[in-house]
């Protein structure tokens, strides 16, 4: 019996959970990249990528660190590792016609990709790989060294685009130009900013396509959302996606708390890295005082009486509260008073979040059930995704609170146990939503079954 039944939710015991897990990084492998997920996403995303090499790297070093050479490959001449890197698939929308960085005399020549970033987990990726083949054998780790070695210029390029271009000097945090660089597309943290998105009546018409992939449209952003996001794509092709244009032209500008916390959080790892390899010391100590720069600003970001990190819009110059997951970030890169640190897990404990008595498995939603914008079905306002769980749940690791580690740990697995590998899941029942199949899903999973 590999499985048993738990109400009405099929639970996969472990051994058949991993070989599942296993089964669809490999179904949705093309050969030198694993798409996000057969349907839906028939591309290689960026941050995908990273988890998505972590799981492989379980399976063959060789092709878990081949998963990022295919990204780093498309990175752009500048230092930008693109979000989307587009395979010839065209049931995608929008494609790389739409974008339009066919143009931009920064993109790579060898492949087509989209114009914006997302979250730079890639450095934490690359730690996990070399972790995970040390502990294999001693010709993996040589793989995931000699991997880290050729990396190492890539990921410094990469961290000191951020750095130059994205450092916001109004609030400190990291920028982003369109709510798909967060990577939590449609949270409830953007729906200030995108107000004043507006798109003209110049705004060429599209189809969407992927309300038709999904079992029910609601789960997706609605149409009104979706002519802002394509509008914020327009207004990056007038600016010939040059990235200090882009910044002065976009209507959305705002600082990110989550992906300062990522960047600080990587970047420090990243050191760690070179400080392995023998790197220049100066290229070290650089990646160190971003480090140091963005963990300060997310701590600035701390709202003061409730120590719960904020967003910023940088044109309205007003901090945005919203009970968000990332509100915890600074939980990930360190820098707060112990007292603040302390009261965040309470926060996070309690019933407003993993502690709320309703919740399948005791991780947190994207958002707090006991906020107003919660809605347990809807993408980035409600369910829970296992990927950022894994980030926090190691980020806790690091950080040496391993109570808080094993508990995620053990209670993502429980949340995926039925074995589809949805790309999010309903808080109170654990139903997969979205596109099942998921490779990210299914690659932390695969980490957290593999490193008990
Ligand atoms: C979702 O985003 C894409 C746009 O980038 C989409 O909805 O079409 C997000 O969940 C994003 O974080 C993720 O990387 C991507 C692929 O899984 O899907």
């Amino acid at each position: 019996m590999t499985t048993t039944a738990a109400g009405n939710r099929t639970v996969h015991r472990p051994a058949n959970l991993a070989a599942r897990a296993a089964m669809v990084l490999r179904d949705n492998d093309t050969g030198t990249l694993v798409t996000a997920s057969p349907r839906l996403y028939p591309h290689m995303w960026s941050w995908d990528a990273a988890f998505i090499s972590m799981g492989l790297a379980h399976l063959d070093v060789s092709r878990a660190v081949q998963e990022l050479r295919t990204l780093f490959s498309a990175q752009w001449h500048d230092g930008m590792i693109p979000h989307i890197v587009f395979t010839g698939d065209d049931d995608y929308f929008p494609g790389p016609d739409r974008w339009g960085t066919d143009d931009a005399p920064q993109r790579p020549h060898n492949a087509r990709t989209s114009g914006i970033c997302q979250p730079p987990v890639h450095a934490i990726a690359l730690r996990r790989i070399i972790d995970t083949a040390r502990r294999t054998s001693e010709a993996d780790a040589g793989i995931a060294e000699d991997f880290a070695r050729e990396a190492w210029p890539a990921l410094r390029r990469w961290h000191g685009w951020i750095a130059r271009h994205r450092m916001s000097e109004a609030c400190g945090l990291v920028t982003i130009v369109h709510g798909w660089e967060s990577g939590m597309d449609n949270s409830p943290r953007w729906d200030a900013p995108y107000l004043a998105v507006q798109p003209d009546a110049d705004l060429p018409p599209y189809v969407r396509l992927d309300t038709l992939k999904v079992d029910d449209p609601r789960q997706r952003p609605s149409d009104d959302e979706y002519d802002r996001y394509l509008w914020l794509i327009e207004q990056l092709r007038r600016a010939g996606y040059y990235p200090d244009k882009v910044v002065e032209t976009s209507a959305f500008l705002v600082g990110d708390v989550f992906v300062t916390a990522v960047f600080a959080l990587a970047s420090e790892t990243l050191a760690d890295i070179g400080a392995e390899l023998d790197a220049p010391a100066s290229e070290i100590a650089e990646l160190r005082s971003w480090a140091g720069r963005a963990r300060d600003a997310a701590r600035r970001s701390c709202h003061p009486e409730t120590g719960m990190a904020r967003d910023y819009d940088v044109h309205t110059g007003t901090w945005l509260d919203t009970e968000s997951l990332a509100a915890f970030s600074p939980l990930l890169c360190g820098g707060l008073p112990t007292e603040t640190e302390q009261r965040l897990f309470d926060t996070l404990d309690g019933p407003g979040w993993s502690g709320h008595p309703g919740l399948l498995a005791a991780v947190p939603p994207s958002v707090s059930p006991h906020s107003g914008d919660f809605d347990p079905r809807l993408y980035w306002r409600g369910p829970q995704w296992p990927v950022v769980i894994w980030l926090f749940g190691w980020a806790f690791e690091q950080r040496g609170w391993q109570r808080h580690a094993s508990e995620f740990r053990a209670q993502g697995v429980h949340l995926a146990s039925d074995g589809s590998f949805g790309e999010y899941y309903e808080p109170f029942t654990g139903e997969p939503l979205g596109s099942p199949n998921q490779s990210w899903t299914a690659a932390v999973v695969l980490d957290w079954l593999c490193s008990v």
